[in-house]
């Protein structure tokens, strides 16, 4: 746990109790600061009551003579639904900010690098933290990835956190400063929490703004918000643009897979991507540039980061390889909980042997049809199986599974009765898991076991 010393003494309102919030208390109250806490939900409060903590209605409570209050990112604030009590705390001249801002604020002698973007920010930060850590660094790795910033240890100015940052979390930053920002790519999510596309690119180009002197800003340019952003930062930081589209000067690009650095005065190969059982896909690469740009800011050898790239192992849950029998891989891709996501999946393979369905999310499958020529043969299961099977049909083979071990059984059978050269069972379900499951890990669990144990010669269902 980091501790918060400038806040010792002081009376602090944490408001939201989820994982932020709790370990925002618990940290605060370590730290020996007075903690004031609320959570609109009953059963939360009456959790943090029993822990110990000190409740107060912060919407009509005394806020005289509050340092600041720690505002739960996923809290709705700035815009309809206004939350009455961050209105309440902003009349009153009250800072809202995260517990990310109170960690930088906290460790400031530490080196720390923010990552954002709307996709690929998790394995882009976990990637980097693995070439950091490869290379001897004291790493610390959290944020909106899951493990709350005031959970990672407290760190001097040998260590480096490396941060995954949301909207929600850019938009409560106040004193935190960063040595290395980074914006892998923006395309529209979170309008209605920023009121609007202009709202949402404005908090992912505010991590700019906290650039620490001297500090390097690497900005994805393969779409129109990041190319402004970096045609803006120019001259007023060093840049170093990203792209897997094409060249670009002065960069790190890889648009035929080979990530290629051209940020230090002369393009020079580095490694080729391509081959990379762990990284697949075009989105990938970005990611991969990303990391390398990162540790290269850092002062880490080129050939150092291309080792470390290559043993990366990869997230569990997102185009994880968790097994492969005879000709056919299987893959588990339970983190593809909108078409979005299910598309970076099916880009990458032929023969595709697709498990999908959930509880749907707006807008269906539909964007994905350009993608439907490489299913062999679609597996539904979930709620979504009637819309879906809807879309699907006269374009690929379905079956209605119900549920994940019927579907994987299935799979199984079809793609290794075919035998396929570069067969994949997909699990990709372009939904949200909570219909059948308890989460998008405990989906991708499931059918990690189902997959074990086939493996050792059983059946799936
Ligand atoms: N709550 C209220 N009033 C409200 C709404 C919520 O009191 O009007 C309370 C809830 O009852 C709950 C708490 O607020 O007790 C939840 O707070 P939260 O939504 O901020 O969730 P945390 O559990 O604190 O998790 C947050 C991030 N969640 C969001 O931003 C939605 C987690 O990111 C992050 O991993 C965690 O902090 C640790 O840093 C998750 C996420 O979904 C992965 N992020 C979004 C995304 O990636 O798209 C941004």
């Amino acid at each position: 746990m980091a501790l918060v010393p400038f806040l010792q003494g002081r009376t602090v309102a944490v408001m939201g109790l989820g994982r932020s919030g709790t370990s925002a208390a618990r940290a605060l109250t370590e730290s020996g600061a007075r903690v004031l806490v609320w959570d609109d939900r009953a059963d939360a409060r009456a959790r943090a009551q029993a822990d110990g903590l000190f409740v107060a209605d912060l919407a009509h409570t005394d806020l005289s003579g509050l340092a600041l209050m720690v505002w739960s990112p996923g809290i709705p604030h700035p815009h309809p639904p206004r939350h009455p009590v961050a209105e309440r705390a902003r009349s009153l001249g009250v800072r809202l900010v995260c517990d990310v801002d109170l960690l930088l604020t906290a460790a400031r002698a530490a080196q720390s690098v923010g990552i954002t973007g709307t996709n690929g920010k998790s394995t882009t930060t976990t990637l980097t933290a693995h070439v950091l850590a490869a290379a001897g660094r004291q790493t610390a790795v959290g944020g909106n990835l899951g493990t709350p910033a005031l959970d990672l240890p407290t760190l001097d100015g040998q260590g480096t956190y490396v941060l995954e940052l949301s909207s929600y979390q850019l938009e409560l930053l106040d004193r935190a400063g960063f040595d290395v920002a980074v914006l892998l790519n923006i395309t529209p999510d979170h309008l209605g929490r920023h009121g609007g596309l202009d709202g949402y690119v404005a908090a992912k180009a505010s991590l700019f703004d906290r650039l620490r002197p001297g500090g390097v800003a690497i900005v994805g340019t393969d779409d129109i918000h990041g190319r402004d952003i970096a045609h803006r930062l120019a001259g007023k930081a060093r840049v170093v643009p990203l792209s897997v589209e094409r060249p670009v000067g002065g960069g790190v690009f890889a648009p035929d897979g080979i990530l290629t650095d051209d940020s230090e005065g002369g393009a020079r190969r580095i490694i080729d991507l391509s081959a990379l059982p762990h990284l697949p896909g075009r989105h990938n690469w970005q990611n991969a540039c990303a990391a390398y740009a990162v540790a290269r800011a850092r002062g880490i050898a080129p050939e150092d980061i291309a080792r470390a790239i290559e043993s990366y192992p990869g997230l569990a849950h997102r185009q994880e390889l968790v097994g492969r029998i005879g000709p056919v891989a299987y893959v588990n891709d339970s983190k593809g909980t909108n078409a979005d996501a299910a598309e970076k999946a099916l880009l990458c393979y032929d023969n595709i042997y697709w498990i999908l369905g959930g509880q749907p999310k707006e807008g269906g499958i539909d964007s994905l049809a350009p993608l439907f020529p490489r299913v062999r043969k679609a597996f539904l299961i979930g709620d979504a199986t009637d819309a879906f099977a809807a879309t699907l049909k006269d374009r690929v083979a379905t079956e209605r599974c119900g549920t994940l071990d019927v579907a994987v059984g299935r799979a199984h059978a079809c793609a290794q009765a075919d035998g396929l050269p570069g067969a994949v069972v997909l699990l990709s379900p372009a939904c949200a898991s909570w219909d059948q499951f308890k989460s998008f890990e405990h989906r991708g669990d499931v059918f990690r076991t189902l997959v074990g144990r086939l493996s050792a010669g059983g059946k799936a269902a």
